[in-house]
């Protein structure tokens, strides 16, 4: 009997062959977006073997549902990462034990589900924040860029912390309310075998809109590390934001070693007060030192290509998360691992 064009494409199995030097190596992650069974596929075709998927909300069914979804197109989820119902905790206000409460449980739902990774950010008010949606790239693409002098058209770019009242919030307090969130969450971290992963402030500025920003610099990094050896508390890499701090990227992965659990792949033009986005191939910082450097330190964990540039065809796409770029990123990943490795 003759298969069917479908059928042929559905026995075959994804991820079918792994060349020897994917064995050792990252694993290729991706947000979804938008999350259809088209893309997944896409992604697994082009051999890419994880997603990240944003917190569909509390309880266990509808991560069940999720994975079973990503389980059919021969993936697995990496991480939960995004709208996490996390702000009273960073503001320390009376909502804070309610939402410990939804995290933790968060936690154990993903002991059940098997995902080990969930990426946060300590950004009060705004998650990260760009001032240009569509600044020109190579060839006339889309990318975003900041201007702090432009500062009140500031956009956040993420649903969950639109329009959140403006109580102001200063370091200090941030760094508390940020202990806190640690000592309750990480024994319960560890237990269900799930890493927290710290996402930098993007962009790392000292305060931004009345609120105070503490994960911006290298050192507030290893400041975390200090607040618990845990290895439940963890480092999210995101590469474009420790470019906007201006620091070497190569020997700033070398620094933070052990402690990078998941990374973001990305780089951007400029400085922490005025900078743009780049194609991942286009920017200045040495994209192939950055990876020999996540091989030297034995990063195994998830890396993903972080905001894409909108390709032709896409100009009404979510800024930042459209799926050309995004091919076009993991094919340019994935020649510099196998390049890497080999060398
Ligand atoms: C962003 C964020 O820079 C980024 O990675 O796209 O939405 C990110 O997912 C969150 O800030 C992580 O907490
Ligand atoms: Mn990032």
């Amino acid at each position: 009997m003759q298969l069917g064009l479908q059928e042929k494409r559905d026995s075959f199995p994804a991820n079918f062959i792994r060349p020897e030097y994917w064995k050792q190596n990252m694993q290729l992650t991706s947000v979804v977006t938008p999350f259809t069974d088209d893309n997944l596929k896409l992604l697994s075709q082009i051999g890419v073997t994880h997603v990240t998927i944003r917190y569909p909300g509390p309880g266990l069914e509808m991560l069940q549902a999720i994975k079973t979804r990503v389980t059919a197109c021969g993936l697995q989820i990496a991480a939960i990462e995004g709208y996490l119902p996390i702000e009273n905790i960073k503001l320390g206000n009376e909502r804070f034990d309610e939402e410990i409460a939804e995290m933790k449980s968060l936690l154990q739902n993903m002991q059940q589900a098997g995902i080990p990774f969930v990426c946060y950010n300590f950004m009060a008010g705004t998650d990260w924040v760009r001032t240009e949606l569509k600044a020109p790239e190579r060839g006339g693409a889309f990318v975003t860029g900041f201007d702090l002098e432009q500062a009140e058209q500031a956009v956040s770019l993420s649903e969950t912390t639109r329009d959140q009242e403006s109580a102001p919030v200063t370091a200090e307090e941030l760094w508390t309310n940020l202990k806190r969130f640690l000592q309750e969450l990480l024994p319960v971290a560890e237990a269900c075998g799930v890493t927290l992963a710290m996402h930098p402030d993007d962009p790392p500025l000292d305060t931004f809109m009345g609120k105070a920003r503490i994960m911006n610099s290298v050192e507030s990094f290893e400041r975390l590390m200090e607040l618990s050896s845990s290895p439940a508390n963890g480092i999210c890499f995101c590469q474009g934001t420790f470019a906007e701090m201006g620091v070497d990227i190569p020997a700033t992965i070398e620094r933070l070693g052990s402690h990078i659990r998941y990374v973001h792949f990305r780089d951007i033009r400029g400085t922490r007060e005025r900078f743009v986005e780049t194609f991942h191939d286009n920017g200045p910082t040495d994209m192939f030192a950055a990876v020999k450097a996540y091989q030297n330190i034995g990063f195994t964990g998830p890396i993903r290509p972080d905001h894409v540039p909108q390709l032709v065809g896409e100009e009404a796409g979510e800024p930042g998360y459209t799926m050309l770029g995004r091919l076009h990123a993991f094919g340019y990943l994935q020649g510099l691992i196998e390049g890497a490795q080999k060398c």
